[in-house]
């Protein structure tokens, strides 16, 4: 779903509804029997009576075709690894958990037709992504939306607009509108694209059979409106043949770092933030527009302006929603503290670079979405890992030259021996930082946030990096919802309210830094691998518990940044 409608021309279905289910420990034969049913969207580990179960979810249902033709289908988001098939037949196989795809095209006759998705959601040597001991549950399910498209023999698969230059109401943009036939003969036709109120053509379309296109097209616009916080001008963009169509919405801004400033339109921006993740006790990773808007809502309460999507890629209608709100995003590649071992497997690169084109070629027209991130915390440290950083990071750079760079790191100087050694690679810097929290792994010596502060920046300073900007990426601490402590002992909301409050003063000020993002806005269901440490099964570090009933430390932000959430 987005929040504009996307194709006039081709015919698109939901297929949202009460799916048929089953469930199987191990991946193998199919079910002949789907006793359960499972709304889709959704997730059957969030559900009552397949609460925590690992395996592979069986979806069934069946859908009417009135009309012979070639049709798709789209997923937003099926976790982790999905295999579909129509028919019978397999049409398409995906790993990863909160990524677009779709099927190959297939044809049909007028009938009823039956499609089965089958959602893995163990981990393993095929999950390379995602490890057990992962920093949250990770769900399984069709947890996103998914359409069923009738195709034709040429289709708009994708267009994009990447703003190049801005100044005065001046913009240079790079229009991309990628068209691909899978007719058997040669095909031309008339491809009208536009961005309504700036520019048209039309261009003589000529694809030989079974090719791809891309027509790109330099535009000079004059009297733009830039896309910023507080006045997100967007535009709509539309490439139209004779069988297809497609719309998009963007934005025309900038972003770049320089002199340690992140600069948006040329100007430098402070980026006041927290970090997202996509939970909700009764239904796991799905959400929906409702819940969207009520989650970046109180963030705009705040006083925020930025989001982390912790630690992987968004919904579109999420990230539509923080294009109209004017909220500035770092998005996330998936990844979270994956070991050494797990990255040197080729599968690791594999599956990250699927998850990277996916997200970037997806979300390339969000304006909201301002930085790209990946790896979050991972091992930084190993030289033998820097081939994987690098390619890693040179996708992004291949496939996107408008957005910086950056990973997330705890290789700070509280680990002397062990830095991160891949700083260079990328455009921001981005620390997390939990002196008064981790006080185990931070040692007796860096509770201070203040100083701790300072001997990481000359650290940086030291390697040559004081023209890269700094972001703190993780900050927080443990509160549990409704435990109030004279003492104000860990755990109790008076700590992490104070925690927060010493944080803010710090990071919200400091002259080096170019913003922060709280860690995070709601509590979030942790992996089974951490409930020993993690009162209640939930990383309670939210400015709101997992129902987002506030909690004091909620109040205190609000304060501090004079917002409000009353
Ligand atoms: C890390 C990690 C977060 C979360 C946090 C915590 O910084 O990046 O995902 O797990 O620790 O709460 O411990």
């Amino acid at each position: 779903m987005r929040l504009f409608q996307d194709h006039h021309r081709r015919e698109t279905e939901t297929l949202a509804g009460l799916w048929q289910f089953a469930f199987r420990e191990q991946p193998g034969e199919l079910p002949t029997e789907f006793p359960a049913r499972q709304a889709v969207p959704g997730c059957w580990d969030a559900s009552v009576e397949y609460a925590l179960r690992r395996g592979v979810g069986h979806y069934r249902r069946t859908f009417e075709v009135v009309q012979r033709g070639q049709f798709l289908l789209r997923f937003d988001g099926v976790a982790n690894l999905a295999t579909v098939r129509v028919d019978g037949r397999v049409v398409a196989e995906h790993y990863g958990s909160h990524t677009t795809f779709h099927t190959r095209p297939f044809s049909l006759d007028v009938g009823l037709h039956e499609v089965i998705v089958s959602a893995d959601n163990r981990f393993g040597e095929h999950n390379a992504l995602l490890e057990e001991s992962c920093g949250w549950y990770c769900f399984g399910g069709i947890h996103r939306g998914v359409r069923l498209e009738r195709v034709e023999d040429v289709r708009i698969d994708r267009v994009t607009v990447a703003t190049e230059s801005l100044a005065d109401g001046r913009a240079r943009l790079r229009l991309a509108a990628v068209v691909s036939s899978h007719a058997e003969r040669d095909v031309s036709q008339p491809l009208r694209l536009s961005i309504d109120g700036l520019w048209s053509e039309e261009v003589a379309l000529d694809l030989p059979a079974g090719a791809s296109e891309t027509i790109e097209r330099v535009i000079q616009a004059e009297g733009v409106e830039p896309w910023q916080p507080g006045r997100p001008r967007l535009y709509i963009v539309r490439a139209e043949c004779a069988c297809d169509d497609l719309v998009d919405r963007f934005g025309i801004r900038t972003v770049r770092c320089e002199a340690g400033r992140i600069l948006l339109n040329g100007e430098p921006i402070q980026l006041r933030g927290i970090n997202h993740h996509d939970y909700h006790p009764e239904s796991g990773y799905a959400s929906d527009l409702l819940r969207m808007k009520h989650d970046l809502d109180l963030v705009h309460r705040l006083g925020l302006n930025f989001i982390r999507t912790s630690h992987y890629p968004k919904d579109r209608l999420f990230l539509d929603l923080c294009d109209e709100m004017g909220l500035m995003v770092l998005e996330e590649a998936t990844g979270w503290q994956n070991g050494p071992e797990s990255m040197r497997d080729p599968r690791f690169t594999e599956q990250l670079l699927c998850c990277i084109d996916e997200m970037v070629l997806e979300h390339a027209n969000h304006p909201c979405v301002i930085i790209w991130g990946l790896l979050n915390e991972v091992r930084s440290e190993y030289a033998d890992l820097r081939g994987v950083f690098e390619t890693a990071i040179g996708r992004f750079r291949q496939i996107d030259t408008t957005r910086p760079v950056t990973y997330a790191t705890n290789r700070l100087v509280h680990v002397p021996d062990r830095p991160d050694r891949m700083a260079d690679l990328v455009d921001i810097l981005c620390p997390n930082l939990y002196n008064r929290w981790y006080a185990d792994q931070m040692g007796p010596d860096n509770g201070d946030p203040k100083a701790f502060l300072e001997k990481q920046i000359a650290w940086y300073d030291a390697q040559g990096f004081g023209d890269k900007p700094i972001l703190i990426g993780e900050f927080g601490a443990g509160g549990q919802a409704g435990c109030h402590r004279l003492d104000r002992r860990r755990w109790s909301e008076e700590h992490q309210a104070d925690v927060l409050d010493e944080a803010m003063e710090i990071y919200h000020r400091h002259p080096r830094l170019s913003g922060y993002a709280i860690w995070l806005l709601a509590d979030t269901a942790c992996s089974e691998s951490e409930e020993l440490r993690r009162p209640g099964s939930m990383n309670c570090k939210g400015l709101f518990d997992a129902n987002r009933n506030p909690k004091l430390a909620c109040y205190r932000v609000a304060d501090f940044l004079s917002g409000s959430v009353d």
